[in-house]
């Protein structure tokens, strides 16, 4: 956290905006304009040479959406923010930028199933190949490393089996190398980690989820070191030009007011469930990083605040029974997305991972009876009797 604000709920309100600098404007303005006039040729000059400083067009910079990148930079602890069209967006602009042709990434085993696209096509078209290894040992990363690995990509809790991942054990390994360190940190939010805190290089975030938090924006971010991230701003940022639009930038902003308050709530809820499904006879087993009695419990401990919201369970059948189950759902809405306000659930294998080959899918613990669930901010008590209402079928 910045010195300014010692505590994370005063940070996620008040940094990155000064109400004193636009006429008292309680919340931000929104620069709804694509480009910036310039008062002579020479200040238009000046400031495309880099030795003025000021906006010149908003696929580079625009003051609404550098609210965002300052507030989210300040919280994840990191020199520089910058904000995208989407998670994908922030994602793709990063590891493009980090890696050429025949370099190398080791992947944690288990992410959300675009990454997998996105790392797919970077192997197809230009030979960076990717390992998607168990990090819960260091003995098999070290045997996967190579001279031309460049990134470790990393996300924890993963998306949909909630594993996760020791940062502290993988950031040491990677310094050892001199391999950049990505950390996903879509499902935690720098409320319940800090990745940068712990020597990790960038963060990524699909701001879409809990950042943002109600489901009307697709938006994404990544933070790091300045010369890094001036290096994105002006090459994979500004000539893909995935960037986020003042309007949507604004409702990010909004929404990571209340980003403490929601995640609380999220994780009390998600505990609660996780109880309930746990003595459920129609569940196999429930993925939950909040769980006293989940593996990777002690992790969680050691670098998050929380579980967080989103749990996985397996129930007892395969795609049909689980297809019957979701069909079941009174309120809870079949969506994918996570971290809104409204509870979402969603079959990984058929959704999300889909594109995921069945082999690999297996490998990583996606299977056919795997159910995500994004538990909302509603009263557990109303989400437990839809779920169980549900599952009455299964035995
Ligand atoms: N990273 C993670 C961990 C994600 O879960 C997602 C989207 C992304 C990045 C990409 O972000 P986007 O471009 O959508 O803003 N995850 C989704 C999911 O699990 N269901 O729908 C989208």
């Amino acid at each position: 956290m910045d010195k300014k604000f010692k505590h994370m709920e005063t940070a996620m309100i008040h940094e990155g905006y000064d109400s004193k600098e636009l006429l008292g404007s309680l919340t931000p303005p929104i620069f709804q304009t694509s480009t910036f006039t310039f008062d002579t040729a020479e200040q238009g000059a000046a400031r495309f040479a880099g030795e003025e400083e000021g906006h010149v067009y908003t696929r580079v910079s625009n003051p609404t959406v550098q609210i965002l990148e300052q507030k989210l930079a300040a919280l994840e602890k990191a020199e520089k923010g910058l904000a995208f069209a989407s998670g994908m967006a922030a994602i793709s602009a990063v590891l493009i930028a980090l890696t050429k042709a025949n370099d190398h990434i080791i992947c944690s085993s288990g992410l959300y199933g675009c990454t997998f696209g996105l790392l797919s096509m970077m192997d197809e078209k230009y030979n960076i190949q990717t390992d998607y290894v168990d990090m819960t040992e260091a003995q098999n990363i070290e045997e996967k490393i190579r001279p031309e690995t460049k990134v470790f990509y990393i996300e924890t809790p993963i998306n949909p089996t909630m594993e996760v991942i020791d940062l502290e054990l993988v950031i040491t390994i990677a310094k050892k190398h001199d391999i950049y360190v990505v950390v996903d940190n879509t499902f935690s939010t720098p409320y319940l980690q800090r990745p940068i805190e712990l020597g990790a290089d960038v963060v990524v975030h699909s701001a879409t989820k809990y950042l943002s938090g109600h489901g009307d924006v697709i938006a994404g971010i990544a933070a790091g070191r300045k010369k890094l991230m001036e290096q994105i701003a002006a090459t994979t940022q500004k000539d893909i030009g995935g960037v986020l639009s003042p309007f949507d930038a604004w409702l990010v902003v909004r929404g990571m007011k209340t980003l403490p308050l929601r995640m609380d709530k999220h994780a009390e809820n998600a505990l609660q469930i996780t109880e309930k499904l746990k003595q459920h006879p129609g569940i196999k087993h429930v993925f939950y990083p909040g769980d006293p009695d989940a593996s990777g419990y002690p992790i969680m401990r050691k670098q998050m605040k929380s579980g967080g919201g989103t749990l996985s369970f397996e129930i007892n059948g395969g795609k049909e029974e689980a297809q019957a189950f979701l069909n079941n759902l009174q309120f809870i809405h079949i969506a994918v997305s996570l971290g809104d306000t409204e509870t979402l659930i969603q079959h990984p294998a058929t959704m999300t991972h889909a594109v995921i080959p069945y082999e690999e899918r297996q490998r990583m613990g996606i299977t056919d009876s795997l159910i995500r669930l994004s538990v909302g901010i509603e009263a557990w008590q109303d989400i437990w009797e839809d779920l169980s209402q549900a599952l009455k079928h299964l035995k």
